[in-house]
């Protein structure tokens, strides 16, 4: 490991230890915003990207050279891990992941078999070479939790209500207990398999559990999330747990145990600190909009987001949620200046 990478903000952030200054990164910021990746995915289709080490480490590495942020995430998705053990999906430009044979029944719950490292040698090369190529900025490796992973599978792709999913937690909690507990399994695989690799950090993305009331949280969710963060700790990388919309959740996210708890634009973070609790550190929470804005805008905004987060214990600037396609890469770079500027102590 580089000696330095213990030092990093970004490690020391999560570690809620002493920073030099606010450590930043973008949920999104490799892919989609950027002219440089637009180029090199070309004719390459997004899954099959995912699997070429080449590709990978030269796509992950682009905004780190680009904007000089502190922490770099590991270019893939959420699906990648489900399509490593045989289920028949695709992502679709402009859509996102679609699933040929939606799992409603225990006949499909069985199918989704436990992930093994051997299923994924292009992720355990793409790591390694990325963490030699990025030497004292850590490396982010990243997973969708149950149940955001169980809403794509459910749904057969995208889905606002989440009709589907709700249907099987609400009036098949068995099989929805089954399917939890599988894809817990596989999650689990997936993160340390990067871990294993080099990945300094790891973070769940539980980006539509925001949909959930906090007592369904609990009862059909947290046992989950739960698991997987202590099967995590021997690992002694900082946990990162992140969800949209999740105002309401916070407090039960908090008894999840991550390390740190990734907020979205709706809650300030002082506030965010409240409800999660002591013991933690918040990533957050611009809203992704603002980038849309002017200079002037984004400015204020994200130094408002700088004062709020000094309520938490340790705090890593980044987004609300992921960069829209149409921001201009300059906007992300001025902002990451601005904000390792205003926080340098
Ligand atoms: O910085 C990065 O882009 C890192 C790589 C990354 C990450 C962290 C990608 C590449 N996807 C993800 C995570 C991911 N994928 C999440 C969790 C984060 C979030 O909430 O944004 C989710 C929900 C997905 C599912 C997914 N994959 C969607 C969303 C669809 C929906 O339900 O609205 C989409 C559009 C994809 C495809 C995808 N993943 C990543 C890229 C660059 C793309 C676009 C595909 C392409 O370029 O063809």
């Amino acid at each position: 490991m580089n000696p330095q990478l213990a030092e990093s903000p970004f490690l020391l952030a999560c570690r809620r230890q002493a920073v030099p200054h606010t450590p930043v990164w973008f949920m999104r910021q490799a892919g989609r915003s950027l002219p440089e990746y637009r180029k090199v995915r070309a004719g390459t289709e997004m899954l099959t990207a995912c699997a070429t080490p080449d590709l990978v480490v030269e796509i992950t590495m682009q905004p780190v050279r680009r904007y000089g942020v502190d922490a770099a995430i590991f270019f893939s998705d959420i699906v990648v891990p489900l399509k490593a053990i045989g289920i028949d999906l695709d992502i679709k430009p402009g859509v996102g992941p679609v699933v040929a044979e939606p799992i409603r029944d225990a006949a499909a719950i069985e199918r989704l078999r436990p992930l093994e490292p051997g299923d994924v040698p292009y992720i355990t090369e793409a790591v390694t070479e990325l963490t030699k190529e990025l030497g004292p900025t850590p490396l982010i490796g990243f997973a969708g939790a149950p149940f955001t992973l169980a809403s794509y599978l459910i749904e057969g792709g995208p889905s606002k209500n989440h009709d589907h999913t709700k249907s099987m937690m609400y009036g098949a909690p068995g099989l929805w207990h089954a399917l939890m507990d599988r894809l817990t399994t596989i999650t689990l695989a997936w993160l340390k398999v990067q871990a294993d690799a080099g990945a300094s950090a790891l973070q769940l993305f539980d980006s539509w559990v925001g949909a959930v009331a906090p007592r369904d949280y609990r009862e059909f969710v947290l046992p989950y999330t739960s698991r997987i963060f202590a099967g995590l700790e021997e690992l002694g990388v900082p946990r990162v747990h992140f969800g949209v919309g999740t105002g309401e959740l916070l407090h039960v996210m908090g008894e999840a145990g991550a390390d740190v708890v990734g907020v979205d634009w709706r809650v300030p973070l002082d506030e965010a600190a409240r409800r999660v609790g002591a013991g933690k550190a918040l990533q957050g929470n611009l809203d992704p909009a603002i980038l849309l804005a002017p200079w002037e805008v984004v400015r204020e905004r994200a130094r408002a987001v700088v004062e709020a987060g000094r309520a938490a214990e340790g705090h890593v600037f980044n987004l609300g949620h992921g960069v829209l396609p149409s921001t201009d890469p300059n906007q992300l770079a001025r902002l990451t200046d601005y904000v390792h500027e205003i926080s340098a102590r």
